[in-house]
């Protein structure tokens, strides 16, 4: 008896593991056998649920019909029974049937159907007859906040991608789309009552008052989205059980704003010299009555096109890197500190999230916020917390009683590199699919009276990076978040991580296919390296096709047998292909190893104070912009042999501080030099013919006027 129920109940696991849905259901029973969906199948509905069988109807073209006539039939209907999003699925011999506890619950179980059919539907071109397997699936969130947080500030996304990322965020039951629609960067929403702000401010580079930043240095380049865009979006994502949330960031992070409309600044003149002449400043004065205004002609427009019950208003990082605060000039904000006797600008900030806050309250609207704007504990209780910068943040503003969105940088931001050498932000460090779904509420720490106050999670991608990635496309964005999204909407649903084992099984069973059917170019694992007895032994366990690449002579050949590890392990690096999805570019420590040859460097640019050490081989910081005409020169003690010398400007994660225009030049005699070829995004590579004495790079353009540039320390391979 006991033995029976055991091999039953494993039966009943192993075939719910099977089945490889994500997220995975909270219950699963399979069957024997299949229900299949012909041409003859109806989709019984009535007008109560209507939206959903319209949206089940791209999917599966089927006759929607009122009555309950047809004996094979997909059955949907609302059972006020279940939670909202609940909902339960049976497949059946002679049927189908979902109930949910709302619409948006028989959502949730389309999603499930979706994933359980024989064949794959998301293109929409499916040729019916299609097979489902007998099961009966009882289901529901743990999380009611399941989220994507998009920046199209940084770069500009078409609608059309945006929608996209809306099915793919429907298609993992996420729930919430947070778009971050302004930056210091770019101002993206169409305001009637101030056109210019998304008309001028929309664009950077070429003639726009904002000037280029983050690539696409040479030309005009950005967009807006028209209130009718937006309202469309909005729509888009309702009938797919999303809710968008739009914010405006402030008061930090609004130089765009500031670029076109100066006077949300404060009431002084900065000393631009160091700036390149430019006004850095990206902050709100707080104690100006006309910012107030302002701020509600805003906020007034957009709630008539966003109805969430949120709205965000940013908070973060207020005034970086302009070597002072940026209210500590302003004879306004300083009479205001002293009027109400603050001792620090967090008071300040505080006083405009309180009013800003009050202002959205006026309008219905529940504030959202980064962690930092309610670190000091002022803002009313019902302000909902995004925490960003770690765990300890998110569980700070959870004890502190605030419903809380759990995101922090080095699990859900996926601007974030997936491995060391690839691309990517890496403030956060770099992670991949397997760390984001091990991400467990109880091993980070947090104690029930946190977790009492966890909303959910939401994945987060920013888009400094993207502008150079072919941005009309959606192939780096892809790459970012798939499968990555996929563990945070399994732990939005299950309400905890730390499950990789059945993830992977499920990626690997059915959702890479499916990834591929919906288009996606995710991201594979990577190849797996094995240097041993002199070969060079490489392998997947997805099925995918191997590829190695020569770094000097960048030919691609397709790996079919070990290589002899001597002659490769330095040259050559690993990636593989699989249908939609392609892996990383893995090598040996040995192809990373450089060598690191004497020099002496010059330059007409002075160095920035305090930095001058590292004018001894390592990377430099300029004390001003690079215009035009200056130069760096590095003279090697030796001559130098090498294969490729790459010199490059730039933080190596994201294309700021860069030479955004000039030549290289190497001299082999030590005395003349010839021109190599020019700067890409602040950098060059290129394979010496002989010996190298020097190496000269000349600027041809003034640079992206911030504080300066920072010259990476030479890559000599
Ligand atoms: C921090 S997250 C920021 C963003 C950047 C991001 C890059 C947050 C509230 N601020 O402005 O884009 O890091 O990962």
């Amino acid at each position: 008896m006991k033995r029976s129920i055991l091999i039953i109940a494993l039966f009943v696991a192993q075939s719910a593991f099977a089945l490889n849905l994500i997220p995975k259901p909270l219950t699963v029973q399979k069957g024997e056998g299949s229900f299949v969906v012909d041409a003859t199948t109806e989709i019984v509905s009535t007008e109560a649920t209507r939206s959903v069988a319209d949206y089940l109807v791209e999917y599966l073209p089927l006759k929607v019909s009122g009555a309950d006539a047809a004996k094979r039939a997909i059955r949907l209907s609302i059972d006020a029974a279940l939670a909202g999003e609940e909902y339960r699925l049976s497949v059946m011999s002679d049927g189908i049937e979902i109930e949910g506890g709302s619409v948006a619950g028989l959502f949730n179980g389309v999603q499930t159907l979706l994933q359980l059919s024989s064949k794959p539907l998301y293109d929409k071109h499916i040729k019916l007859p299609v097979e489902f397997p007998l099961v009966k699936v009882a289901d529901k969130p743990h999380f009611g906040y399941r989220g994507f947080m998009l920046d199209v500030a940084r770069t500009y996304i078409p609608t059309a991608h945006i929608k996209r990322y809306i099915d793919l965020m429907a298609y993992h039951k996420m729930n919430k789309l947070h778009i971050h629609l302004t930056d210091d960067e770019g101002w993206r929403v169409e305001l009637k009552s101030h056109p210019e702000f998304a008309r001028e401010g929309g664009f950077r580079g070429g003639d726009s008052k904002v000037p280029a930043r983050y690539g696409k240095f040479n030309e005009k380049w950005g967009g807006y989205y028209t209130q009718q865009e937006l309202r469309d979006i909005v729509a888009y994502a309702a009938e797919r059980n999303i809710e968008v949330i739009p914010e405006i960031d402030m008061p930090g992070h609004s130089r765009a704003l500031a670029e076109v409309y100066p006077q949300i600044l404060c009431n002084y003149t900065p000393d631009k010299r160091s700036w390149g002449g430019r006004d850095l400043r990206n902050a709100w004065c707080i104690a100006k009555q006309s910012n107030y205004t302002l701020i509600e002609e805003i906020i007034k427009e957009m709630v008539d096109i966003f109805p969430s019950k949120y709205f965000h208003i940013g908070g973060d990082e207020v005034a970086l890197g302009l070597g002072y605060h940026i209210w500590s000039k302003c004879p306004d904000c300083i009479a205001l500190m002293k009027s109400r006797g603050y001792t620090s600008y967090m008071q300040l900030q505080d006083e405009f999230t309180q009013r800003v806050s009050k202002i959205l309250a006026k309008y219905g609207k529940v504030p959202m916020v980064w962690n930092e704007a309610a670190e000091s504990g002022v803002m009313p209780k019902s302000t909902t917390v995004c925490g960003w910068q770690s765990t300890k943040h998110c569980r700070e503003a959870a004890a502190n009683g605030y419903p809380t969105i759990v995101m922090p940088g080095d699990h859900f931001y996926f601007d974030s590199r997936q491995s060391q050498y690839e691309i990517g932000h890496k403030w956060a460090g770099h992670f991949d699919v397997e760390k984001v779904s091990s991400y467990s509420f109880k091993k980070q720490g947090y104690t029930p009276q946190e977790i009492a106050h966890i909303k959910g999670v939401c994945a987060a991608f920013w888009g400094e990076l993207y502008v150079e990635y072919n941005p009309e496309s959606c192939s780096y964005l892809d790459y970012m978040l798939f499968p990555r999204l996929c563990a945070v909407a399994s732990i939005g649903w299950r309400g905890d991580g730390g499950e990789w084992k059945d993830l992977s099984q499920s990626l690997l069973g059915a959702h890479y296919r499916r990834m591929d059917n919906m288009g996606v170019e995710y991201r594979l694992e990577s190849p797996i390296l094995e240097c041993k007895d002199g070969e060079l032994k490489v392998s997947v366990k997805d099925g995918s096709k191997l590829y190695y690449t020569d770094k000097f002579t960048g030919k691609v050949s397709s790996y079919s047998r070990p290589l002899d590890s001597l002659k490769y392990a330095s040259r050559v690096s690993f990636h593989s292909v699989r249908a939609n999805g392609r892996s990383a570019e893995v090598a040996m420590p040995a192809f990373y190893k450089l060598q690191n040859p004497k020099f002496v460097f010059a330059s007409s640019v002075p160095s920035r104070k305090g930095y001058e050490g590292i004018y001894k081989g390592r990377d430099v910081q300029t004390a001003r912009v690079v215009k035009k005409d200056d130069w760096f020169e590095y003279r090697f003690e030796d001559e130098v042999v090498s294969p490729r010398i790459t010199f490059r400007s730039g933080y190596d994660h994201l294309r700021r501080r860069i030479i955004v225009g000039g030549y290289l030049e190497v001299s082999y005699d030590g005395k003349t030099f010839e021109r190599v070829g020019t700067l890409t995004n602040g950098a060059i590579a290129f394979k010496p013919k002989r010996g190298v004495r020097a190496v000269r790079v000349v600027s041809t353009e003034q640079s992206d006027a911030e504080t300066g540039v920072l010259i990476k320390a030479l890559r000599v391979e």
